[in-house]
């Protein structure tokens, strides 16, 4: 039987859909499926001898892949008989597999897009590379499987990661995915680079039936701890009819507080009224730039100013708590425009407001325009940072890198005590602290907030559990 470990060198407080969905497939195939987060080299090291493992499976962001690859080197240094595949949307852009190549990784396999079906074929005809699986040798994918129907998938198994992660087995409020696909072309976002990879694989938006997500979130309930849901999916929201029927029969048959994502421009007053009555507590949504010019021209956010305030309005007045999201370092943005942006989210009285660093990956649409307009150099983008707090590669002098970042950490604070960004003086004490400082501050600030906006309770020792792992990541 082949023994398959799913390597994270991550831990956070969200939930491995990959290795949930992933997991029933495997088992299917007559895989045995183990997990482990990577605290040293040596633990996985002993994980692998101790169960016999013949399998890697790494799954990645863009912003991790190089140290996945740098573990498989030690990995394989001492085991020599793994085989090993990395997945997700990292690998899936061409750009990072050349990046890989050019380091001579040792990861054997590339899965190029979903797993579900690559994997199914993999095990179950004779381990050959086909399709979405190529070598890592291979730089091109000559085809891909259809898109899988996310309403005949088993139901995703959170049992090996749980097993191993005690804290987000006990999670009160938990993260699931109510379909996939996205089909707007924001120029800072993958998908529209998704998108076109896959065209002709199937409808880019794939919505489970609401009944599927029903019995999805009952198997939870039955098995683990929920009191509250929250999806995860870039937007929520794309029908109409499913919208309604999902607000009514999750107020009827589940009744849990609940969470997700939304465009601004796809609500209307209707909809948040059933939000509400069905015991939506919180949304997620974007303003991304208060300058209309950056926001639609340049980040291809297609939204006014009213489409945003009309938005934020209706969610207040309907009391759903909100959470927005924005960008700040944008290519060409001047600190006036970051204001501008401050004062619209002030304008929108969210419960919490987020800024985050623009990171020019590969094979965006807004990578290609900050090189074109020379707001980045090329060479920059071999180490980009792991994630959007640790500053601007972009260039911006270095008395401007130094203020985008400290505006990152001030801005929640900024949105929700508005004295403390109009107020001269405390602007300028502000301002003027060191930036590693702002960051704590940020992150005390925005766990505090955010663990409001989705009711995380708990006992004291989980709370302080949760505070420790909080403290130790960056997102
Ligand atoms: C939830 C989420 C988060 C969560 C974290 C989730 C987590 N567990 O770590 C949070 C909010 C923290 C987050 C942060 C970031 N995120 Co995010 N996030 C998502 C989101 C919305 C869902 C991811 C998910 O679970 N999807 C569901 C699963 C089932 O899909 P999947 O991961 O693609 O897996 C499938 C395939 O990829 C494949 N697969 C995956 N792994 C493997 C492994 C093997 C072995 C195989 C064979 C196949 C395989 O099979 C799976 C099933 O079909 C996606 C967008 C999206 N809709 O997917 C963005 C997305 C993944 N995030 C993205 C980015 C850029 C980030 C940040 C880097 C942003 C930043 N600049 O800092 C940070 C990184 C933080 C960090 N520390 O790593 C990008 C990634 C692009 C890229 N090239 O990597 C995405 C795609 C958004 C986008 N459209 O641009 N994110
Ligand atoms: S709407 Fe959100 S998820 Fe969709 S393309 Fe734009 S940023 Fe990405």
């Amino acid at each position: 039987m082949v023994r398959c470990l799913f390597v994270d060198l991550t831990t956070s407080f969200y939930d491995r859909h990959p290795v949930y969905y992933l997991t029933p497939v495997l088992r299917k195939a007559g895989c045995e499926v183990f997990y482990i987060q990577a605290r040293s080299v040596d633990s996985v090291d002993e994980f692998i001898q101790r169960h016999k493992i013949d399998t890697l499976l790494y799954t990645s962001f863009s912003n991790y892949i190089s140290n996945y690859s740098l573990l498989d080197y030690e990995l394989k240094k001492r085991h020599a008989h793994l085989f090993s595949i990395l997945g997700g949307p990292g690998v899936t852009q061409r750009e990072e597999r050349e990046m890989l190549f050019a380091m001579n990784t040792t990861i054997d396999a590339f899965c190029v897009g979903e797993g579900e079906a690559a994997l199914k074929d993999f095990f179950e005809n004779g381990r050959v590379l086909k399709k979405n699986l190529i070598s890592s040798s291979q730089l091109d994918v000559d085809s891909y499987h259809p898109y899988v129907d996310v309403n005949s998938l088993d139901l995703p198994d959170r049992s090996v990661v749980y097993k191993k992660d005690q804290i987000l087995r006990d999670m009160p409020v938990k993260q699931f995915m109510g379909g996939r696909g996205c089909p707007y072309k924001c120029t800072y976002c993958h998908n529209h680079t998704i998108n076109e990879l896959f065209k002709g694989c199937g409808p880019v938006i794939r919505l489970k039936d609401v009944d599927y997500i029903i019995n999805e979130v009952r198997d939870v309930i039955k098995r683990y701890p929920l009191d509250g849901v929250v999806f995860q999916d870039d937007i929520f929201f794309f029908n109409k009819k499913w919208s309604f029927e999902f607000a009514e029969k999750w107020a009827s048959k589940i009744g849990l507080p609940w969470s997700c994502n939304i465009r601004p421009d796809y609500i209307n007053e209707d909809l948040i009224r059933a939000l509400s009555e069905s015991n939506c507590r919180s949304v997620t949504w974007s303003i991304e730039s208060g300058n209309e010019f950056l926001r639609n021209k340049v980040l291809d956010r297609r939204m006014t100013d009213e489409t945003v305030i009309n938005c934020a309005d209706l969610l207040n007045s309907y009391g759903i708590a909100h959470r927005t999201g924005n960008i700040i370092g944008i290519p060409g943005e001047k600190v006036a425009n970051i204001k501008e942006t401050i004062e619209l989210n002030i304008r929108s009285r969210p419960t919490i407001a987020n800024a985050h660093i623009f990171v020019p990956f590969k094979g965006l649409k807004l990578t290609d325009y900050a090189l074109k307009e020379k707001h980045v150099n090329r060479e920059n983008l071999v180490d980009i940072p792991d994630t959007y707090f640790e500053g601007t590669i972009l260039n911006f002098s270095d008395k401007e890198k130094l203020v985008i970042r400290k505006m990152m950490f001030l801005f929640p604070i900024f949105v929700g005590v508005p004295l403390f960004y109009r107020n001269k003086f405390f602007y300028s004490f502000l301002m003027t602290l060191n930036d590693n400082f702002l960051e704590i501050l940020n992150k005390l600030y925005v766990g505090y907030k955010t663990s409001r906006l989705f009711r995380v309770e708990g006992n004291i020792l989980f709370k302080f559990k949760m505070l420790k792992r909080f403290l130790s990541f960056g997102t």
